[in-house]
């Protein structure tokens, strides 16, 4: 009755193969609302990738008690004086907490609580962050080469992107006398 099987999927080289793997493709032009600089946001190549999402997920979305994988690279870059980010969510089911954790190059990860307090952690290869429920997160590579990090997250927590499209997020990472800092 026992059997050895292949492992759903491989995760070398920062990248993640297998079944029930899918890829997806943030350009530039996708993220026109994130960065505050419009002007400087107009003048650049919006084909351009800024961070490419790879991710296991080996049961529907929604489903309670399972689990999602995975691993996001954000490329090096600005808009203005603003670094490359994610857009950034609260889980839909507002309850549920996430782990992200730093695999390659150098950023900071932004939370955000429900009363709008804003604060970072800087992350770097080993770095383990814990994102309880409520919180909004978002990663910025502050880095001059790819950030990748890892996540896994509950597969009934939801992406809810409206939320941070109407009220953003209360503070953002510039880049100021060549140090990243947050500001209103
Ligand atoms: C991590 C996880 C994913 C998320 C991705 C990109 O891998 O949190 O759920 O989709 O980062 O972040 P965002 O969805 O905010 O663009
Ligand atoms: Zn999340």
């Amino acid at each position: 009755k026992s059997k050895i099987l292949f492992p759903k999927a491989i995760f070398t080289n920062n990248l993640l193969t297998g079944e029930s793997v899918k890829c997806d493709t943030r350009k530039l032009s996708d993220l026109e609302n994130i960065f505050l600089d419009k002007e400087a946001f107009r003048n650049m190549d919006l084909q351009q990738t800024v961070y490419n999402v790879n991710s296991l997920l080996p049961v529907k979305e929604n489903t309670p008690g399972g689990l999602f994988f995975g691993i996001t690279t954000i490329y090096p870059g600005k808009v203005g004086n603003e670094f490359f980010m994610t857009k950034g969510h609260f889980h839909s089911n507002l309850d549920t907490a996430e782990f992200y954790w730093g695999v390659e190059g150098e950023g900071m990860l932004i939370m955000m609580d429900m009363d709008r307090n804003v604060w970072a952690e800087r992350m770097f290869p080993g770095s383990l962050h814990y994102i309880p429920g409520k919180v909004a997160h978002r990663v910025a590579n502050t880095g001059y080469r790819k950030l990748v990090f890892s996540a896994c997250w509950p597969s009934d927590a939801g992406h809810d992107y409206k939320s941070i499209a109407k009220d953003d997020f209360a503070m953002r990472l510039i880049e100021k006398n060549g140090v990243p800092v947050l500001i209103k």
